[in-house]
């Protein structure tokens, strides 16, 4: 983003009362369940939720995954993989499989916590403690009532839907804590912002959808040549604001002059972009990530 772009903050009260109550909770937690969006693995970690969570073991969930490019989803998971950390790529909303998956890993995370309850005589050991936790509108409740059986967890497509901590017994290995998804009070990379603002983890109201259409429009222009040209049958542009333009034009999102309706045209964009209308597409690269460091 340019520097006279409107910077994005978004972080109401209940999430810093959320992030207290994390903290309180965290002595007691055998492991931690941190819900990525597969489309932005690295700007969906929250740093103080990782901060906080330092040395347990944690399953990573790509949730989302039917949205993501599979061949990026792929190179995330191994670059984010480790000793202590299980990643999950599901797509939350089909149940296939997903309670099965994420108990079993459950359970390897949590084997040496589980056997030491073993060793001390208990011969049926508590369920073990999972946190879930992540930013807003990664699918946290979506994802423990998969695991529940049953929706008894709100969820909605819209950020900031849970607003308290509350425990569900969701199988007899494994007691979850829901949490409300947790953003941090300042975002020093307006990228990062721009990207969770684009996936839907920033509620839509503080945002210029403008500008964060035209970080998307960017970043999928520069990673997948021919998508947007095809999507809005236009040939030979690379500003994202001559893009928008074209894409009204396509769309035919035009104001009472006949000229395009950028602004309403942004939020189009934005939609198709969350559904899924343009394709499975990856906003950030483990690969090149990993090529640059070297
Ligand atoms: N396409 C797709 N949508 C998903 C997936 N997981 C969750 N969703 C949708 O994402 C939206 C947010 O899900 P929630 O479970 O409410 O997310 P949350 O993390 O609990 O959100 P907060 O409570 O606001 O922090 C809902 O509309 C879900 O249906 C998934 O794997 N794929
Ligand atoms: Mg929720």
């Amino acid at each position: 983003m340019t520097d006279n772009t409107r910077s994005i903050n978004w972080y109401p009260g209940h999430m810093e009362k959320a992030r207290r109550q994390m903290q309180e909770n965290i002595k007691i937690m055998d492991m931690i369940i941190e819900v990525r969006d597969a489309r932005i693995p690295e700007a969906s970690a929250n740093p103080v939720l990782n901060e906080m969570t330092t040395g347990k073991p944690r399953l990573i969930i790509l949730s989302k995954e039917d949205l993501a490019d599979p061949a990026e989803t792929e190179q995330w998971v191994r670059s984010l993989s480790t000793e202590n950390c299980i990643v999950l790529p599901l797509d939350l909303r089909d149940g296939k499989d997903v309670r099965k998956k994420i108990v079993a890993s459950s359970k390897q995370l949590t084997k040496k916590t589980y056997e030491k309850l073993k060793a001390k005589g208990i011969r049926n050991p508590r369920p073990m403690r999972a946190m879930a936790c992540g930013i807003p509108n990664s699918g946290k409740s979506t994802l423990i009532n998969r695991i529940f059986g049953k929706a008894s967890l709100k969820t909605a497509d819209h950020p900031g839907v849970t607003k308290t901590l509350s425990w569900i017994h969701a199988d007899p290995y494994l007691d979850i804590l829901d949490t409300p998804g947790v953003l941090w009070p300042r975002f020093d990379d307006q990228h990062t912002a721009a990207l969770l603002a684009v996936t839907g983890a920033i509620n839509d109201q503080v945002l210029d959808f403008k500008e964060i259409a035209a970080v998307l429009l960017t970043t999928v222009q520069a990673h997948y040549p021919g998508l947007l040209e095809a999507a809005y049958s236009f040939t030979d542009i690379m500003d994202p604001y001559d893009i928008l333009r074209a894409a009204a034009q396509c769309r035919h999102i035009l104001k009472e002059n006949s000229e395009p309706d950028l602004d309403k045209c942004a939020g189009t964009v934005i939609y198709e972009f969350r559904r899924g209308k343009l394709g499975r597409i990856t906003l950030e690269y483990a690969e090149k990530k990993e090529n640059l460091s070297e």
